[in-house]
């Protein structure tokens, strides 16, 4: 296959804090992401979108109620990867795709199965890498879609190699202004660039006590929405289509607040977070210029 790897000495982790959340990722087999992922082998690290089949939930029969529960859920986490993806192209088979924080794979498949295209995903987990690797190998489409075990502020790939990159909630982890220099760095002139995103409202004020949860919960650091536009306009890359989509994730935390099976604790923390107006879900997709 062509590669678009220049260096030969992985950039793993920078700081202990990017030791102690690739820590996280290493260890972290939670049911709502593993089971999800089960169905049709697409593992995804991010919410979902859309109205829910309340219908699930009236099941009666316990054991299908929670296979119902949990495909529906999918569903919705599907339908998130999807926008996302359809906003990368268009793309020819030809072209090279970057998952910034690909987690165990799953947008890097959705976009090689929509366009044809090459996918280098980037993790800081070892154990993410592996998974993801493992699952491109089982699906034959390894020579195309590659896991790397590397830092998306430093990935050591090829300059201007790529039609466009993404972060599916995986910005709360890093510096905007070093991490857009490396999709601005990597992306071709005419690059498209996209993210679906929790960020703070400023109109807010500051961080409220639930987005403070939430970053404890998945010790992260949610920037506000203003940073993102601030360190786009400092790295080339112009919004072209931003939508907010906190009312289309409502649904997918209620039908998860119910799922007993699969329940993390957090669901309600980002329900009053959406709800008191203090954190927004939000696709920005933005051109590099
Ligand atoms: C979901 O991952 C996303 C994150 C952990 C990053 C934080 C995102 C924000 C929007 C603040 P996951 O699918 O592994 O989480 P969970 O286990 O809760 O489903
Ligand atoms: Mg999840």
């Amino acid at each position: 296959m062509t590669t678009a790897d220049t260096t030969t000495a992985p950039v793993p982790t920078q700081s202990t804090y990017q030791n102690r959340v690739a820590d996280y990722w290493n260890a972290e087999e939670n049911p709502v992401n593993v089971e999800l992922g089960k169905i049709d082998d697409l593992y995804h690290h991010h919410y979902g979108i859309g109205e829910a089949d309340w219908s699930v939930l009236d099941e009666p029969d316990p054991a299908r109620r929670r296979t119902r529960i949990t495909a529906e859920l999918h569903r919705l986490e599907q339908a998130q990867a999807d926008l996302l993806a359809g906003h990368l192209g268009p793309l020819a088979p030809t072209d090279r795709v970057f998952d910034a924080g690909c987690g165990r794979g799953g947008g890097s498949v959705v976009a090689h199965l929509r366009y044809g295209c090459h996918a280098d995903g980037v993790t800081i987990s070892r154990k993410q890498a592996d998974f993801a690797n493992e699952q491109a190998r089982k699906r034959s489409i390894s020579d195309k879609v590659r896991y790397h075990h590397r830092n998306m502020l430093d990935t050591g790939f090829r300059t201007g190699a790529y039609a466009a990159s993404w972060n599916n909630e995986s910005t709360m982890y890093v510096e905007l202004d070093l991490l857009f220099a490396e999709h601005a760095r990597l992306l071709r002139r005419g690059g498209r660039y996209v993210t679906v995103t929790g960020c703070y409202n400023d109109t807010y004020g500051r961080a409220s006590r639930e987005v403070s949860l939430i970053n404890s919960h998945y010790i992260c650091d949610i920037h506000p929405r203003s940073a993102y536009f601030r360190a786009m306009a400092a790295n080339r890359l112009v919004p072209v289509h931003v939508q907010d989509l906190t009312d289309a994730t409502i649904p997918y935390w209620e039908l998860r607040k119910q799922a007993e099976h699969l329940v993390t604790g957090i669901e309600d923390t980002f329900l009053t977070a959406y709800r008191n107006g203090s954190f927004q879900y939000l696709l920005i997709v933005a051109d590099r210029v």
